[in-house]
């Protein structure tokens, strides 16, 4: 190259105009290319990005994807481009056997890059942290006293509930090796292994455990929450969307744990009522045998009168349970 300079060292050293040049194509290009891909994450991919819209926290995680997708653009094309540039055309020549120029650092590089990245870093933790928390602690487990209710309505009752009151709906979640239950103490405490909600109310899930640590994960709902034995993990969901949705396990708990799921169901306020109403007649022979309803249950307290009730057994009859006989189990 002719009209290459050469460095105090010999080696070629690329002429300014040259390096202005590739600097102005390759801040156009990036600039072009990121408006471009910035669009397209924001507006074709994001309407599908997960876990869906069908509840107001899951839309809300949806967004925050969308967001730090298309913050994370601009840095991705940025590094594909750069590297795609220094192959194609800062790649050595063949036959070129010279060092390349010595770097001695660059002030202007370095201070550039470290408060653009500290930039990035603080105001993602700052956005991160406010949507970590909103809405209503954005579908995880708070335990068993959550701060960020974000304006949902008191458990003012817990023995009843009604559509568009000032009252949330209360579902108990208990997880056991290897099903879910679901207990609803407003409709008269039955438990069922049928998850069913109203649409757009909104709903606390009182998250526990029977043995193991397992945890609920409601994915479309945007609900995750650990389920632990003796202990009630809160969290929140409001669906917007009528139709079904999976329920797994997140926490591997033994050998059957992919086989924890379940679905669940998001119905009409009329159909949950009328399906409430139902399921409390249908399940009343087992209901009235459960332990009463509590945020935490210890599964090896079984009251002698409700196994006796449940056998069909009898103090007259043989083999009546007696927990005080050493004989007996
Ligand atoms: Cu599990």
């Amino acid at each position: 190259m002719a009209a290459d300079a050469s460095s105090a060292a010999g080696a070629p050293v690329r002429p300014s105009w040259r390096r202005d040049r590739d600097t102005v194509w390759l801040l156009t290009l990036w600039i072009v290319l990121s408006i471009i891909g910035c669009l397209l994450v924001a507006l074709v991919w994001g309407p599908h990005m997960p876990p869906g819209r069908a509840s107001v926290q899951a839309a809300s995680q949806a967004t925050d994807i969308t967001v730090l997708g298309t913050i994370a653009t601009p840095v991705i094309i940025g590094v594909l481009l750069y590297f795609g540039w220094a192959l194609a055309f800062w790649r050595q020549k063949p036959g070129d056997e010279t060092d390349a120029m010595p770097l001695h650092g660059n002030v202007k590089v370095q201070a550039t890059w470290i408060v653009a990245t500290s930039a990035i870093v603080l105001a993602l933790a700052v956005y991160g942290t406010v949507e970590l928390i909103s809405p209503a602690g954005a579908g995880a487990g708070q335990g068993p006293q959550p701060i960020f209710r974000n304006g949902l309505p008191p458990a003012a009752s817990t023995t009843s509930w009604s559509p568009n009151s000032n009252n949330i709906l209360q579902v108990q979640v208990i997880g056991q090796q290897w099903a879910w239950t679901f207990r609803y103490p407003q409709f008269g405490g039955f438990e069922t292994t049928q998850l069913a909600l109203p649409v757009n109310q909104p709903v606390q899930f009182n998250v526990t455990s029977l043995d193991v640590i397992h945890s609920f994960w409601a994915y479309t709902l945007g609900v995750k929450a650990d389920a632990n034995p003796g202990v009630n993990n809160v969290a929140y969901t409001t669906p917007t969307k009528v139709g079904d949705f999976q329920v797994r396990c997140a926490e591997l708990c033994g050998i059957w744990h992919g086989a924890m799921y379940d679905t669940g169901v998001v119905m009409t306020d009329s159909n949950f009522m009328a399906w409430t109403k139902a399921t409390a007649v249908q399940l009343a022979s087992v209901t009235k045998i459960l332990p009463p309803y509590a945020l935490t249950y210890d599964p090896t307290n079984i009251p002698a009168g409700a196994i006796n009730q449940a056998l069909g057994l009898t103090s007259a009859g043989g083999g009546y349970y007696n927990p005080a006989d050493p004989e007996q189990p």
